[in-house]
């Protein structure tokens, strides 16, 4: 075991906010710095999670129930944190995942409309006292994050919800935000890339000098 333990950051944000292409900015920052890092993504991250994944985001001819897709994207996340998480902070890694349980939150809580006591049960349950350090959530409308995310081409099962629901997702992670300000923060992921990039170094140097 190291002597210190890495630190844990996420990127999280609705459809399309920019999430693959900005946390090349994150990982470029750590490196230029030094820092070893894993980089991740939920659902997926191990060889099963990410068979988990395809799972949840296939699109079947028999409707997946809620609870089925909320007990999935927990039983990903025990395999991940187990195989690839706590074995890297404990290694003294940092891990930079592509969302993590905010995203849980966000579109099983507030899109699906579970329970988030709930989700909170679960997370305990899964993650222990496990929690994101620093959490950067890219804010977008949805109807633009559609658009971006679109252009890819085709649309996988949680992608062809209504628009409605990604207002309720995006709302979602407002509220995490204002909820926990020390450990969120939001980055305007409307404007041109390159301001994206400026804001979310900015935020991200802010943001992690308290653990310095
Ligand atoms: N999910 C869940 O329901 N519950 C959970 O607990 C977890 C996940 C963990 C897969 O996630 C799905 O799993 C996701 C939530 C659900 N929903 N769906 N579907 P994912 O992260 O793998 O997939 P995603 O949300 O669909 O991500 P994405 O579509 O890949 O979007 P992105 O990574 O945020 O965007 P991007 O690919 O970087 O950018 C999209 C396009 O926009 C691309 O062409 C960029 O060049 C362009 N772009 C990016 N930034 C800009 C700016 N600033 N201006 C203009 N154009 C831009």
């Amino acid at each position: 075991m190291a002597d210190k333990r890495g630190l844990f950051l996420t990127l999280e944000g609705a459809e399309g906010v920019g999430k693959s292409t900005n946390i090349g900015f994150i990982t470029a920052h750590l490196e230029e710095n030094g820092i070893e890092y894993i980089l991740s993504r939920e659902p997926g991250g191990t060889l099963i999670a990410e068979e988990i994944r395809e799972l949840l985001l296939a699109v079947h001819d028999e409707p997946m129930s809620e609870l089925s897709e909320l007990l999935l994207v927990f039983a990903a996340r025990a395999q991940h944190i187990e195989a690839q998480i706590e074995p890297a902070l404990a290694a003294g890694k940092w891990v930079v995942c592509d969302r993590f349980t905010d995203a849980t939150f966000a579109y099983q809580g507030y899109g699906r409309g579970l329970s988030l006591e709930k989700i909170e049960q679960l997370q305990t349950m899964v993650q222990g006292t496990l929690r994101p350090d620093l959490t950067i959530i890219l804010d977008l409308d949805p109807s633009v994050g559609m658009e971006r995310a679109s252009n890819r081409g085709e649309l996988d099962r949680i992608e062809q919800e209504q628009q409605s629901f990604f207002h309720r997702v995006r709302q979602g992670y407002l509220d995490i935000a204002k909820a926990e300000p020390e450990r969120c923060l939001v980055i305007d992921a409307s404007k041109p890339l390159e301001q994206v990039k400026l804001d979310l170094l900015k935020a991200l140097k802010q943001g992690l000098a308290k653990f310095a």
